[in-house]
Parts: C-alpha cells; sequence; structure tokens
C-alpha cells in the first residue's frame, strides 16, 4: 500500500540493539498454507547499548502465543514488528507464529518453489518466519528442528538426530539472521568429500530436483576447488563438518550463501556441456567460489549493518575474480571485467541511481545490491591491494581476520586493519567509499632531454546528493615501450592525490610511447587525446594484455564514433592491426576472441553521452552492423581457416583453453554468416554436440534474420529443459533485429511456457529486450511500453525483481527528447500504480528525480 511516505534509513542513525541474543533454538511444522514457526530464543542485556526498547521485527505473521520466561505475554504489533515489556536481566523468549509459504510470491523469507520449501533471508526476510531483532550485527548459534514428511530436510550447520519425519540442525557459528536457511523437498544429492589442511573431512552434497543429478559434477568441483584455493591463498579453512549447497528454479538472485546451506539459482549451479555453454561454466564456476568464500569474508566476519554491504560484497567478489583469474587467466578474466563494469556499474554511476560503494541512506535495502557494491567495490580493494603491495595485503587480511574473527565490523575497521598493518594513513583513500561517480582522469604528456612527464587531471562529475567532490587517491599503472617496441619502463604504479600533477621518468634515450592505466588499475574514465598511429603501436607491442586490449577497443570506439557521427568508412590501418592480432596463432584464442569483440551498442551510447552527444540507437546499431559487414568482407579469405583452426576435435571440456578455441569460432562464424547467408551456422546448428556451438550457431541465425525454422527445432529439442528454454526465450529477442524485438518480446509473452512469475523466465524476455540495444529503444516506445505493462503486473507478486528490472530505464535521461518523453511516462505510470512497492517505488523514484 502507499499509504505514509516511506521511511528513510541513515548510516549515521547506527545504535546497538538493546539485547543480545545467546541462543536461538527454532522449531517448523511445515505445511504449505499453515507452517507454524516454534521460536525460543535467550536474550541478555547489552552492556553496549544504552536504548533498552524491546523491539523485534516481524512482518506478515500471524502471532499464536508468546511468551517470557514461560509466562505468556501480549506484545504490542505494528506492520514492522512488536514490543513488550521484557526483565532487565536474562530472559527466555517464546513465540508461535503461522505463516504462509505457497502464497509467499515475493520470494523471500520461507517460500515454495515445485514443491520445495526453500528461504531467502538476506537482506530482511527472516523477519517474514519469525519475530527477531533481524539485523546483522545481532549474532546468536542456531538449533533447528525440522518436521514434515519430505525426505530431505536441511538447515544451518552440521547435521543432528534425524528420525521419521523430523531432522535436527546445530549451527554452533554464531551468526547474523540473514544467514538462516531451511530447505525441505524431494531432493536428490550429489555427494563427495573434502578434506582441510588440518585433516577434517567435510562432507558435501549438492541437492537438486529428481532428473538433475547428472548436472551436479562440474559444480562439486569447483566447490572442492574453491575450499583449497581459499586454503592455498588466504590460509581459510572450512569449519563445518558439513557444505550443503540445494538449486531452486525460482530465486531472485544468482545464489545465497547461508552458512553451511548455499543455495542457488538452479541457472547458477546446474551444468551439463549439452545443455550449458562455456560462459555458463565459468560463470557457475565463479558463483560457487563466490558463495563458498563468503563464509569467511561476510558469515565468519559480517557486517554491522546494511550500509556495509560492500565490506562482505565487495571483498568476496574480489576474491572470486582471483580465483578465476588462477583458474582461467589472468588477462582475460580482467578484460572480462572491465567489460562488465562499463556496461553495468559505469551507468549506474553517472545516472540517477549513482550512490557510493557505501550508500549512506536507503528505503529498501534490496535496491543497493548493486553493481556499485559488488563491482566497484572490488575495484576499490583492488587498488588497495596495488597501493599497498601483495606482501602487505596478505598481513592486511591475516590481521583483518585475527581481529575481525566473530564480529560484525564496519568499512572504518576494514580501512584501520590495512593502516596498522601497513602504517598507511588511508583518510583520503577512504573517498572511494563515500563518494559516489566516476572519476574522470585526463592526461597529458611532455619529453625533454631525457625526461618524459606525464602529468594528470582528475575530477568527478556531481551525482545525486553529492555536488562537490574531493580528489582521491588514483592508482595509475604505467609502463614505457621505446620505437622499437621494447619496454623501457617496466610497469610502475604512479599514486595520483592531487587535483592535479606530474610525474617524471628520467634518463630515457628519446620521447616513450606510454602505456597507461596497465590492468585498469582505477575505475576511471581515461580521457586522453592519442594518435591513431600511436594506438596501433600499442595494439601492436603493448606488453600488457589488457592495455593492449585496450588500445584495440579504443580503436574501435573512435571508428564507430566516426561511423555514427560522420557516416566515416572504417579506419584502414586499425583493420590491418586487428587483421595482424586475429591471425597471429602464437596468441591465446580467447584473447584473439576478445578483440574481434568491439564495444556494445550501449556502451557506445554511453561514451556518445560521456562525449556530450545525444545517442541515436538505430545509427549506433547501422554503425555497429556496417562495421561487422566490412571485417566479414575484408577478411573472407581468413575466414575458412580461422573456422578451422578454432574447431575443437577432443571430446568437451569446459576449460578455458577449450572454451577459447569456442569463442574465437563464435566470433569468426558471426562474419561468416554475413557471406554465405547462413549456411555455415545451419551446419554447424544440426552437428552441434555442445550447447556452446548450437547456441552460438542459433545466434547468428537469429541475428540473419532467418531463423524460424532453427528456432523451433531448438524448442522442439529442450521444451522439457527449462534452463535451456530460458537461453532460447532471451537469445531470440537479445539477437534479434531491432525491430522485430518488441513484437517478439510481446508474443513470447503469450507462449504458454511464458512463466512470468518465475524470476528467470521473467528476465529472459525482460532482461534481454532491454539488451537489444536499439530494439529496447525503437522510436515509437513500444519495448518501453511493453515492458512498463509487465513491470506493473510483476510487482504485486515480487516487488525484488521488479525493483531491479527498473533499471532497463536508468539511462532514459541522455536520449532524445521523444524517448526520453516516452521513457518517463513509461516510469510514471508506474509510480502511478495504486499499491505499488516500497522497493520499486524507490527506484521510479530515483531514477525520474
Ligand atoms: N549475498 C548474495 C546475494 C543475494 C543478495 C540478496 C538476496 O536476496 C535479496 C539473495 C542473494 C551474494 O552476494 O551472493
Ligand atoms: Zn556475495
Amino acid at each position: 500500500m502507499k499509504d505514509a511516505a516511506p521511511q528513510t534509513f541513515y548510516l549515521s542513525d547506527y545504535t546497538p540493539f538493546g539485547y543480545e541474543v545467546r541462543d536461538v533454538a527454532l522449531r517448523f511444522v511445515l505445511s504449505p498454507s499453515a507452517t507454524r514457526v516454534h521460536s525460543r530464543i535467550t536474550f541478555a542485556p547489552n552492556p553496549a547499548a544504552s536504548d533498552k526498547t524491546f523491539f523485534l521485527h516481524g512482518e506478515q505473521l500471524k502471532l499464536i502465543r508468546a511468551a517470557i520466561n514461560g509466562a505468556e505475554v501480549t506484545p504490542n504489533i505494528t506492520p514492522e514488528g512488536l514490543t513488550c515489556d521484557v526483565p532487565d536481566s536474562e530472559f527466555v523468549w517464546e513465540a508461535e507464529v503461522e505463516i504462509a509459504p505457497a502464497e509467499n510470491t515475493a520470494l523471500e523469507g520461507l517460500y515454495m518453489s515445485n514443491g520445495m520449501y526453500c528461504t531467502q533471508c538476506e537482506a530482511e526476510g527472516f523477519r517474514k518466519i519469525t519475530y527477531y531483532p533481524d539485523r546483522p550485527d545481532v549474532m546468536s548459534t542456531f538449533t533447528v528442528r525440522i518436521e514434515s514428511d519430505l525426505p530431505i530436510m536441511l538447515s544451518n550447520g552440521n547435521p543432528g538426530e534425524t528420525g521419521a519425519g523430523y531432522a535436527e540442525w546445530h549451527d554452533p557459528w554464531p551468526k547474523p539472521a540473514y544467514l538462516f536457511a531451511l530447505v525441505a523437498g524431494d531432493l536428490v544429492g550429489h555427494a563427495d568429500t573434502f578434506t582441510t589442511k588440518s585433516g577434517n573431512q567435510v562432507d558435501l552434497n549438492i541437492w537438486v530436483r529428481p532428473g538433475d543429478e547428472d548436472k551436479c559434477a562440474f559444480g562439486m568441483q569447483a566447490l572442492k576447488d574453491s575450499m583449497k584455493w581459499d586454503e592455498d591463498v588466504y590460509g581459510r579453512e572450512y569449519d563445518l563438518n558439513t557444505f550443503n549447497i540445494v538449486a531452486v528454479d525460482d530465486f531472485n538472485m544468482g545464489a545465497m550463501e547461508n552458512k553451511g546451506l548455499n543455495i542457488f539459482n538452479s541457472s547458477c549451479v546446474l551444468a551439463s556441456p549439452a545443455t550449458s555453454t562455456d560462459a555458463n561454466f565459468e560463470r557457475i564456476e565463479a558463483i560457487i567460489a563466490h558463495e563458498y568464500f563468503h563464509n569467511w569474508t561476510g558469515n565468519r566476519i559480517t557486517c554491522r549493518d546494511w550500509f556495509q554491504l560492500c565490506l562482505k560484497e565487495g571483498l568476496t567478489v574480489f576474491r572470486d575474480a582471483q580465483f578465476t583469474s588462477d583458474m582461467r587467466g589472468e588477462a582475460v578474466k580482467r578484460i572480462h571485467d572491465v567489460i562488465e563494469l562499463r556496461a553495468r556499474q559505469f551507468p549506474e554511476d553517472q545516472g540517477p541511481l549513482s550512490h557510493p560503494v557505501r550508500p549512506e541512506q536507503f528505503q529498501e535495502i534490496n535496491n543497493f545490491y548493486t553493481a556499485t557494491v559488488y563491482e566497484k567495490g572490488a575495484e576499490v580493494i583492488g587498488m588497495l591491494k596495488r597501493l599497498v603491495g601483495d606482501d602487505a595485503y596478505a598481513k592486511a587480511l591475516d590481521l583483518y581476520f585475527d581481529r575481525h574473527d566473530g564480529q560484525a565490523c564496519t568499512i572504518e575497521d576494514w580501512l584501520t586493519v590495512f593502516e596498522d598493518a601497513t602504517g598507511r594513513d588511508l583518510a583520503q583513500f577512504k573517498r572511494w567509499y563515500s563518494q559516489s561517480g566516476t572519476p574522470r582522469l585526463s592526461v597529458t604528456d611532455s619529453y625533454q632531454d631525457g625526461t618524459y612527464t606525464l602529468t594528470f587531471k582528475q575530477s568527478t562529475p556531481p551525482t545525486p546528493g553529492q555536488m562537490v567532490k574531493d580528489p582521491k587517491v588514483i592508482p595509475i599503472a604505467v609502463g614505457l615501450l621505446g620505437p622499437n617496441g621494447d619496454e623501457v619502463q617496466p610497469t610502475v604504479t604512479l599514486e595520483m592525490t592531487d587535483a592535479e600533477q606530474s610525474f617524471a621518468f628520467d634518463g630515457l634515450g628519446s620521447k616513450p610511447i606510454p602505456s597507461i592505466l596497465r590492468g585498469f588499475s582505477a575505475p576511471v574514465v581515461l580521457d586522453r587525446d592519442t594518435s591513431a598511429e600511436e594506438r596501433a603501436f600499442l595494439l601492436a607491442h603493448d606488453t600488457d594484455p589488457f592495455n593492449r586490449w585496450e588500445a584495440n577497443r579504443e580503436l574501435a570506439r573512435t571508428t564507430l564514433i566516426a561511423m555514427i557521427r560522420d557516416d566515416a568508412a572504417p579506419d584502414e590501418a586499425w583493420l590491418e592491426g586487428l587483421e595482424r592480432v586475429i591471425t597471429d596463432t602464437t596468441l591465446d584464442a580467447n584473447y584473439r576472441a576478445l578483440m574481434m569483440s568491439g564495444p556494445s551498442q550501449s556502451e557506445l551510447a554511453q561514451t556518445l553521452h560521456e562525449m556530450g552527444i545525444t545517442p541515436d540507437p538505430d545509427a549506433i546499431w547501422t554503425a555497429s552492423d556496417r562495421l561487422g559487414q566490412t571485417m566479414a568482407e575484408r577478411w573472407e579469405a581468413h575466414l575458412p581457416g580461422l573456422l578451422a583452426e578454432s574447431t575443437v576435435t577432443e571430446a568437451y571440456r569446459p576449460d578455458s583453453h577449450q572454451a577459447g578455441q569456442r569463442a574465437l569460432g563464435a566470433a569468426v562464424l558471426a562474419l561468416q554468416t554475413r557471406l554465405d547467408r547462413g549456411a555455415s551456422a545451419r551446419a554447424q546448428f544440426e552437428t552441434a554436440d555442445n550447447m556452446t556451438l548450437q547456441l552460438s550457431a542459433l545466434t547468428c541465425l537469429v541475428r540473419s534474420g532467418n531463423d524460424e525454422e532453427a528456432l523451433s527445432s531448438f524448442a522442439a529439442q529442450w521444451k522439457d529443459d527449462r534452463l535451456v528454454m530460458d537461453k532460447w526465450f532471451g537469445m531470440q529477442i537479445a539477437a534479434t533485429l531491432p525491430d522485430r524485438a518488441a513484437d517478439r518480446a510481446k508474443a513470447l509473452t503469450e507462449h504458454p511456457a511464458f512463466d512470468w512469475k518465475n524470476p528467470n523466465r521473467f528476465r529472459a524476455v525482460f532482461g534481454s529486450l532491454s539488451m537489444n540495444h536499439a530494439g529496447f529503444h525503437r522510436a515509437d516506445g513500444a519495448s518501453y511500453d511493453l515492458l512498463a505493462d509487465w513491470l506493473i503486473t510483476l510487482d504485486d507478486k515480487n516487488p525484488q525483481t521488479t525493483a531491479r528490472m527498473c533499471s532497463a530505464f536508468q539511462t532514459w535521461k541522455r536520449y532524445d527528447a521523444g524517448r526520453k518523453a516516452k521513457m518517463q511516462a513509461a516510469l510514471e505510470r508506474i509510480q502511478g500504480k495504486d499499491g505499488l512497492s516500497r522497493d520499486t517505488a524507490e527506484m521510479v523514484g530515483r531514477i525520474l528525480s
């Protein structure tokens, strides 16, 4: 109900809870529409708190009874929770509540998915299960008893007694309620074991619906690799005798790190060569690692309050990126991450949703699980590591674990650890956590008498609520190349702290060519007036693989912008340089594939916007298409050879070597399809024995517009596999010609398999529509209207997913007046909906502001 003004929460208002929780015992008697939850909680006054109000969160609960020290009490109940008079020394609170998991479509709290009971408590879902101080700084041990006639009943911690119709669990590690989990269903387990470095044997299990057993082996290996990696690299060992993963089909996010019982969106754990692409395998491996790594960075050390979300998420994303880098190669991982950062975080940071890595206010915390908190949060840690060096980073992390194990911490605690471990003052560095916006870094150079000087200027444009920005500490990794391509200055990290600052390099024989921001050493936009020759030189010679790729990307971007603005021809010299790279068989295939992929259409829109130019989605599409056609025609003679070279002859393996070959093959096939009217793609589609090849061929056919037959045969083959059908729904919208996207999406919403309450299916259709840049921005506003209609429908059932998907409109202000007005009208229509959720209201309000 959209009644009173929604409450805003502020970081500066933090106060500790008046009571400590000594122990929690829960008993669940499961039933779809009337589950009973009995709680028995020992509270004691918290000596560190002055406010002794006894407030327990609780939403949508039916209180059956409550007692204190065995005597019945009648608390004062509001829609948000309850208050009650309590003794001033330790006491036992008991409550019995009733909830209806089958009616819970928001997928927060205890809900049902295909007959299975499942929970999602982060951030504030536990309050929909029972009355509790649902805040991360209240930590306790939990004992759980589940009663039902389902064969598998799981909760956190170690298994206890099990008998007919019940199972007990005990988690000895104090945790906040957001890490609570319960699962019950008819599940099959894929079991294994892992022996920790100190010799403890851990039972591992991946629990899935019957029929999915053959899709667990990869996830299990990823889990074991993650456990070993965290021991080897961070010295962190697992701390229970059981570790369970459960796959669930209805889930709002990717996965959740509940202590000892990780719950995964099935799309993020189930994998098989026939049904998953190489990209799926890599993502699954990374998410399994991410959730596992949370055991230390998130669970053992958690957040004091939700403003500190980046404390666990930034660090855990950073750790999972290190893991993927070790498993699959550093350069390619870094390039992938930067592409993602620019595609998702930069638009957020430069638009109406911009917020600091550590936000200082929110209405609905679920709206802050963002690319800024996660990915920019990880970039901030990468910068910190680069500034202090690897050894100091390792020392600081050891100190962090020693000092804060078992605590709920803040960013101040985190930075103090680094200050204590290194003697550095991080006061200025802390601005990365408090100031939003993407800094712009401009650079000029000069050379005289053997001294080369780089002069940098930094500035950050204003963002909502933050008009003035102070200079940040920016680590700028730089190397210098001599005219013959030799590296005359290996990578050094310049530490920029002022608004404008110069750095000199002495003793050079001639003017060098600089390679700046190597490895993308800071999340900034680098402005440098560089000649195409210099970029071409870096494309040919840079010893830093990231910057070599970046030089190519810049050349592609410059060419595309000239094509868009002036209808120019693609740059010949660049295409020649790129041809040398893609035909260089000494280079990694993955890397060559990345070189072949130019900036996406939305990235070009972003660049134009940064240049102060209104992006025209149709012109961007036309230029991108024309460039593809030029490449295809120009490289026609190379394509068959490249296709042959990228053909994998061994049995399918989802490793980076084979994945690289297939990625190169897909890039080449896209060009070949432009020349042979889809003959090669059709042949590959028909003979493919793995999803990567099948889907890349189908994508080419969809892009060519000649796809009806292939789409129906794919659907006929995979109609019973929901995860593959998500791909089918999504790819035919994402890859189709722009003028067909909205109609296709509309038609697919009428397909019998369009189960819109399932977030994966909803996202497959509408996430893909918003990714088809020119299709989403169809000038008549058809896509905007369709998305708005469906967001209005979904909001009643699932506010969280609705709110997240509103971000498709976050860039509305950058477009022309016609499109802008249509997007504004769509947003206002959502905003005007009766009974709009708090989640969606906050998002739309911020986007429109
Ligand atoms: N902590 C999880 C992500 C997550 C966040 C919120 C959720 O429900 C609102 C679910 C999952 C992670 O970082 O993986
Ligand atoms: Zn996480």
